[in-house]
């Protein structure tokens, strides 16, 4: 029986796989058999710092280009070059995205708008830009990083929580408009991971205790801890293998249980 978890042959494109959760999905990748490692960001020194990482982790078929992925049309000469360069692109995991924390009265709307552009507008541009050839290819994998905010809502994260949402549909809406050419699109629904990005949330207070908002997530996650971006890999590995070929259009929450839990009672 083959490995249905194997990606032998194929190659991933993480986007925004420099560091945090992109990488950790990246170095599962690699791991799985993964032939090639394409991944980006907007500056070089990103890529480079990058490529350090990656290489002492002991993967060298990586390859990293600059690229923002809200620019339409440097995404489209990206997939070019990658082509050219590298090959086809048999995996897409739209991991890039940012977070803004600001009450929503209290937003400007530049503000809003950049979350949606980075967190929904292109995961919209980069799939657009990939799905000819696994459309020509009868054979693809999208895999779109969404969010506990895209079930719940909270203070502050209005923005976010409206990509994300859409993110979700967005998934579900590839899943319907391009099943037929055995392209499946799902979506990766972390918890509260420790990665730079929530590094704010968890900062110990001026008097060394527990960032409040780190208490408050011990208390509804079940296991009583922050995840780790390491244990979003083997979800991430299924999606994007044989192994999920008959999944589509379905969000694959790796949040430890906090979407099943009320919550710990405070003491
Ligand atoms: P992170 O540590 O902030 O990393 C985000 C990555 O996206 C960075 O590599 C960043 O590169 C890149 N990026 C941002 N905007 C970009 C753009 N316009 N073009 C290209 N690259 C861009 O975040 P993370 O925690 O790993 O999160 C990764 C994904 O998981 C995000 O979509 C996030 O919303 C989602 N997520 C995170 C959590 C969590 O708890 N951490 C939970 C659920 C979902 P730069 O260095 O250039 O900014
Ligand atoms: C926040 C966090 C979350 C996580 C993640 C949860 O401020 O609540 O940043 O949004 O990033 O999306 O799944």
């Amino acid at each position: 029986m083959t490995n249905l978890f194997s990606l032998e042959g194929k190659n991933a494109w993480i986007t925004g796989g420099c560091y945090g959760i992109g990488f950790a999905i990246a170095k599962a990748f690699a791991q799985a058999g993964a032939a090639q490692i394409i991944f980006n960001a907007r500056s070089q020194a990103a890529i480079d710092k990058a490529y350090e990482a990656y290489h002492a982790e002991g993967i060298r078929n990586v390859h990293g280009y600059v690229c923002d992925v809200t620019d339409e049309v440097a995404v489209k000469a990206l997939v070019d070059q990658i082509h050219a360069e590298v090959g086809p692109i048999h995996i897409l995991v739209n991991n890039a995205g940012i977070i803004k924390r600001i009450p929503m009265h209290e937003m400007k709307r530049s503000e809003f708008q950049e979350v949606i552009d980075v967190d929904l507008v292109a995961p919209y541009i980069v799939a657009a830009a990939v799905l000819p050839e696994m459309m020509e290819r009868r054979e693809g994998k999208i895999i779109n990083v969404c969010s506990m905010m895209s079930e719940l809502g909270r203070e502050t994260v209005s923005a976010y929580a409206a990509a994300k949402g859409g993110l979700k549909m967005l998934t579900r809406n590839i899943c319907s408009e391009y099943g037929e050419y055995n392209i499946q699109c799902n979506g990766i629904g972390p918890g509260y991971i420790a990665t730079p990005q929530t590094a704010p949330l968890r900062e110990r207070q001026p008097d060394g205790s527990q960032h409040p908002f780190d208490s408050f997530i011990c208390a509804k996650t079940p296991a009583g801890r922050w995840l780790e971006p390491d244990e979003l890999g083997g979800p991430a590995v299924f999606l994007a293998s044989h192994a999920s070929d008959a999944v589509n259009g379905h969000i694959l929450y790796v949040d430890g249980g906090i979407l099943a839990y009320i919550g710990k009672q405070p003491k």
